[in-house]
């Protein structure tokens, strides 16, 4: 890791320059324009285009909208001078799926993967005092070797097509923050903490900084009020904080730690600071526990989805649904299906949120959410197991290892972060995927020195008994749609039982592990009311909700409900879904459906 992937803070050593805003665009849809030398002397005729969001909502055409293939951001940065001496970095938080960036027509690096922040040094090429021009190729198609999954296609024309594996819009470009960083050449490159909290109400806050030079690290902690609590000597040490204010569940209690790099006559080389919550996660048998204190997940699967921004960052829709979130009485969420903006993880931090940190590891079963392409004969992948691809287990496993290498090392040392999700439902039925799992698992194991539970979420089609790969978890994540994709409406009854059933063989099947519900939800168009309920009407959904929450209460393994979704949210078009999916508590523009209420009363009894 270098000193720029750390969340980015202007402290006595570094320096941060924004440069959101209206940068140019254009599509590139046959390639040509490294050749064509759009890097050196700028893109032919681009169009404005704000950073961050989507590029897809903005347009009025279809093509534009679903395009597919390399498309060009540029912008223009002055590089002050009085930074001469540092290393210098822009920083993408997400470049959505992949990028190459290009500084004054010179490539400077590339990275795959538009869920996770990457940096690239540009001291070589930076001119002082001047604009420097920044130009980015980006491309968003989809392979079984890109995370999220797809395929390709092509129009009769030849235009390109992404054909998503998953339910969810296949939004891109730079849809998060990008900054100019300073950065002393000898600097914190990362760092990161463990916890042990003792009878005697103190606790050790034990921490490993890396640096990329060998003066010496000084530690220290303060409190909430900016009093220094702890103070250590070392790259890697012992904080010992005698009267410990823990983070807890919904009451965040955060401190600030801060690193210093401290040279020979004492001056400060480089100095970084972050916020840390003290708090412990294990399982232990059924339970999940947080300082020791088994906890009970409620709360959503959301998308990071808003009208017209598409999956492009925007704070006040963050702070929207954190009030919502508080406002129904939930304490938890997952960040289905891939890593969500820092700006997320840090509001869950400060309101004391558990989150599932899922990697973009979801599509990996090549025929489920493209829903009758299944059945196509058309559809080369009918008949295959993703598992059994041999680009899947040769470079997808690759670029797997490597997200969730970027995903732990961006979210390792946030308090909410409490279990971390590989992959949202796999085709975990197939013997091909145990190796795959084995690897996968075990790779994860050795990345987090706080041990977090690792998960997948598992689908119905890989149900207990069928599932071959839950023995590497060590929570078992169910998404499930009884009485909604099977027996829904009027055979809800049925439903009941057939998922009651499911139920008690898995009490045989995992004897010895909790359960957490993180997929239940039923579609519901807001405002449709029907005497008696029908699907997709707001009664019908209360029901649904329900008979699930029946289930769960029977089962003590179950601690945990995480319901699908917070909010509707935009997916491809096709005729499984009305402009999107309608499985939200709330509306995409974040007004309660009836059953908001059902949930805010249910989880308000659970207490936190
Ligand atoms: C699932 C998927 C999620 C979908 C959801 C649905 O199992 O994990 O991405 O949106 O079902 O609504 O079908």
């Amino acid at each position: 890791m270098d000193g720029a992937l750390l969340y980015p803070q202007v402290t006595a050593t570094r320096r941060v320059q924004g440069m959101d805003g209206m940068w140019g665009f254009r599509f590139d849809p046959e390639g040509v324009g490294e050749r064509d030398g759009w890097a050196a002397n700028g893109l032919p005729d681009p169009v404005a285009m704000p950073v961050p969001a989507s590029f897809n909502d903005l347009f009025i055409d279809k093509a534009s909208r679903d395009y597919a293939g390399d498309f060009w951001y540029e912008t223009d940065v002055t590089v002050p001078g009085e930074w001469r001496d540092k290393d210098l970095f822009l920083r993408f938080d997400a470049a959505t799926h992949r990028a190459t960036v290009f500084v004054n027509g010179v490539k400077v690096g590339s990275h795959e993967g538009g869920f996770t922040p990457f940096a690239v040094r540009i001291n070589d090429v930076a001119r002082f005092d001047e604009p420097n021009h920044v130009a980015v190729r980006l491309n968003n198609e989809l392979s079984h070797a890109s995370l999220p999954a797809g395929t390709g296609g092509a129009l009769p024309d030849g235009t390109k097509l992404a054909g998503p594996y998953f339910d969810f819009f296949n939004y891109a470009g730079l849809q998060r923050p990008v900054r100019l960083l300073a950065v002393p050449k000898e600097a914190l490159t990362g760092y990161s903490t463990t916890y042990a909290i003792h009878g005697d109400g103190s606790a050790d806050v034990r921490y490993e900084a890396e640096t990329n030079g060998g003066h010496r690290v000084e530690a220290r902690l303060y409190d909430a009020g900016g009093a220094l609590v702890a103070r250590a000597d070392g790259a890697k040490g012992t904080l010992h904080v005698p009267d410990a204010h823990l983070w807890n569940v919904r009451a965040a209690y955060l401190y600030r730690i801060e690193f210093t790099i401290v040279g020979d006559g004492g001056a400060v080389i480089d100095r970084y600071f972050d916020e840390i919550g003290i708090r412990t996660v294990e399982v232990s048998g059924r339970s999940i526990l947080v300082n020791g204190k088994p906890v009970y997940l409620k709360g959503f699967g959301r998308h990071e989805d808003s009208i017209v921004n598409g999956r492009g960052e925007n704070p006040a829709v963050i702070k929207r649904d954190f009030e919502l979130m508080k406002w129904i009485g939930a304490n938890s969420f997952r960040t289905s299906h891939y890593p969500y903006s820092e700006e997320n993880l840090r509001m869950a931090d400060r309101e004391g949120f558990l989150v599932i940190d899922e990697c973009a590891a979801v599509g990996f079963m090549a025929s489920l959410m493209n829903f009758l392409d299944a059945a196509n004969d058309a559809n080369p992948n009918r008949d295959r197991g993703f598992f059994d691809d041999p680009v899947v287990r040769g470079k997808t496993i690759a670029v797997h290892k490597e997200a969730v290498r970027e995903l732990f090392e961006r979210d390792r040392n946030h308090p909410s972060v409490i279990m971390w999700s590989l992959m949202n439902e796999p085709d975990s039925a197939a013997d091909a995927a145990v190796p795959y799992f084995r690897e996968i698992f075990g790779y994860a194991r050795t990345l987090d020195p706080q041990g977090r539970p690792l998960t997948y979420t598992n689908l119905m089609s890989a149900a207990a008994g069928k599932d071959k790969c839950h023995q590497f978890a060590d929570v078992i994540c169910l998404n499930r749609y009884y009485g909604w994709y099977v027996q829904g409406g009027y055979q809800l009854a049925g439903a009941r039982k057939a998922f009651i059933d499911e139920m008690n063989r898995w009490m045989e099947v995992e004897p010895d592990k909790p359960f957490v519900f993180t997929e239940y939800g039923a579609d519901t168009d807001a405002g449709v009311h029907k005497l008696p309920s029908v699907q997709w009407s707001e009664e019908y959904q209360c029901e649904y909700l329900d008979m699930q929450h029946e289930v769960f209460d029977m089962f003590d393994a179950v601690v945990g409900e995480q319901m699908w979704n917070l909010c509707d949210f935009q997916t491809g078009e096709g005729i499984m879904r009305v402009d999107g999916n309608k499985k939200g508590a709330f509306t995409r523009d974040r007004q309660p459906k009836e059953a908001a209420f059902l949930l805010k009363r249910r989880w308000e009894r659970k207490g936190a």
